[in-house]
């Protein structure tokens, strides 16, 4: 198996996937500023064009970075960041959903279309209008999740998942690039600080990230 993997917060969240389950996969680097991720070879490897992808050994490429936790978890059960029953996995499914459509990709295309519009402008189709609309949607929905956090440890209850993982990747990303946590989510802003001093955070930065002046 190999990783494509880059600096950024989606590569990021496979790199603490992988550091939680005590998991190494050789890694081949893309120059993502470069927008290596959108012409061959990449792209005929992965045509959704973006990073992180998966290669298997019979060579499948498998992209979305859930899909390959979903495949990783099958292939290594243990420690459960999806689920190790049903129930504990469409609890985690549930709450990951819910954090994609309702925080991580408003907070992304809000970047996307504006602090991130000359990286962007040429790749996707860009709403620069859009920007500041989405960036609120995503504050607002971190204070429906801070009033739902209350007392629990983690997204999904007591259990660390997936939900964390990409949650805390899209926040700290979202800080370096002028999308801070809101001042008024303390319950939000303790689930950051609990999951930022686990090892797998800091292990997860991108040695790039510096040089870029964004956390991924
Ligand atoms: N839906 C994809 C999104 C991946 C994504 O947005 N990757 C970013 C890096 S964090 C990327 O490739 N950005 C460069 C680009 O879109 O050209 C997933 O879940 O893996």
């Amino acid at each position: 198996m190999q990783i494509y993997g880059s600096f950024g917060p989606n590569p990021r969240a496979l790199r603490v996937f992988l550091a939680e389950k005590g998991m190494t996969i050789p890694t081949q680097e893309l120059d993502i500023l470069g927008a290596e991720n959108r012409r061959p070879p990449y792209t005929d490897k992965n045509p959704g064009g973006q990073l992180p992808a998966l290669q298997l050994d019979d060579g499948t490429v498998i992209a979305e970075t859930v899909a390959i936790f979903e495949y990783l978890e099958e292939q290594n059960p243990k420690p459960a960041l999806i689920g190790s029953n049903a129930k504990e996995r469409a609890e985690t499914r549930m709450w990951q959903r819910r954090v994609e459509l309702r925080i991580t990709e408003n907070l992304y295309n809000g970047f996307r279309f504006a602090e991130g519009l000359g990286l962007f402008k040429d790749r996707i189709h860009c709403l620069p209008d859009a920007a500041s609309g989405l960036k609120q949607i995503a504050q607002e929905n971190l204070h429906w999740l801070d009033k739902l956090l209350g007392d629990r440890p983690f997204v999904a209850g007591d259990r660390f998942t997936i939900a964390d993982i990409i949650l805390y990747c899209a926040l700290d990303f979202g800080r370096s690039v002028g999308q801070a946590l809101p001042a008024d989510t303390p319950k939000v802003k303790a689930w950051f600080d609990r999951v930022s001093a686990r090892p797998s955070a800091t292990a997860s930065l991108h040695p790039g990230s510096a040089q870029a002046g964004m956390r991924g």
